[in-house]
């Protein structure tokens, strides 16, 4: 298996070792999100299904009060709050694993922090609100440094790219300088390709073949391929959770090729996956 590069990812002074893979649970607590909206709307709903997570081998859940699917409407602030911050708290108290923050939003990521979080997880990179790199900086929460060309509502407008390997290497590349440059400790950040964010199908191929290179830029490499589109689109399997055998395939070839961690809806097959994936490059 690829070297894994670097071995831990530090967030907010736990440092999480990459010695074995990380499988980051979905726990989206919108309407509206592809795969599971709607299915956790009340705090105990989602508690209950991040903690059944937990016992099936998650070691980070990741909350998203925000569907960033295709075409999907912003959410105003006080919502978000809303929706997140009582689980993030019950979780952050429960869970007995680190807790991850799917959002755009300053004010949202302070207040999952101080409430418990550990890590922001940004499909923006840390460029849609001005005062994300410094509650980033401030915290020393671990960062995910997402690829999205566009947002969600425009990005799968014309998605074109001549080379979109290179150019979302080097895209990555900058954000890493960029927030290094505004005192981000580069320890805390993790890059992630953002497959199906403003990608074709051919697009998102092209970049989980190409995760080597991404993996050369030296923080770890996140990967979110969990039931999307373009898994559809191969198998002409319309249905988002009867996907599981062509997300599974791309997860562990992502291991295979640079990746250090996966985020995934069916934790419990994923880790099955993840494991066995990892004893036999154990056994090499
Ligand atoms: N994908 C989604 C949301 N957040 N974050 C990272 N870092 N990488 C991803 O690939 C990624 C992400 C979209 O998936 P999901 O959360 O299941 O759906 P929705 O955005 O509709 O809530």
């Amino acid at each position: 298996m690829e070297k894994r590069n670097p071995l831990v990812w530090r967030c907010r002074g736990i440092e999480l070792s990459l010695a074995r893979p990380l499988v980051m649970g979905i726990l989206n607590v919108t309407p509206d999100s592809f795969s599971d909206g709607g299915r956790h709307m009340t705090p105990d709903a989602a508690v209950e299904a991040a903690l059944e997570m937990v016992d099936d081998g998650a070691d980070i859940i990741d909350i998203g009060g925000e569907s960033t699917r295709p075409g999907s409407d912003y959410v105003g602030e006080e919502e978000e709050i809303r929706r997140v911050l009582p689980v993030v708290k019950t979780l952050a108290e429960e869970a007995g694993i680190p807790i991850s923050v799917d959002t755009r939003k300053a004010s949202v990521a302070r207040l999952a922090l101080e409430a418990g979080a550990h890590i922001v997880n940004d499909v923006s990179a840390l460029r849609d609100d001005p005062g994300m790199v410094s509650v980033v900086r401030e915290t020393g929460a671990g960062a995910v440094l997402m690829h999205m060309a566009g947002t969600p509502k425009t990005m799968q407008d014309c998605p074109e790219y001549k080379d979109v390997v290179r150019e979302v290497r080097a895209w990555l590349k900058r954000r890493l300088v960029a927030v290094v440059a505004q005192g981000v400790d580069p320890a805390t950040i993790a890059i992630d390709p953002g497959i199906g964010f403003g990608k074709t199908t051919e697009q998102n191929l092209r970049l989980l073949a190409g995760l080597p290179r991404l993996a050369t830029l030296g923080a770890p490499v996140l990967v979110g391929l969990s039931r999307k589109r373009f898994i559809g689109e191969i198998t002409e399997e319309e249905v988002p959770d009867q996907r599981l055998s062509g997300s599974l395939t791309g997860m562990v070839w992502s291991l295979w090729h640079g990746a250090s961690i996966l985020r995934v809806h069916d934790v419990k097959a994923s880790r099955q996956a993840v494991d066995l994936a990892c004893a036999i490059a154990r056994s090499e």
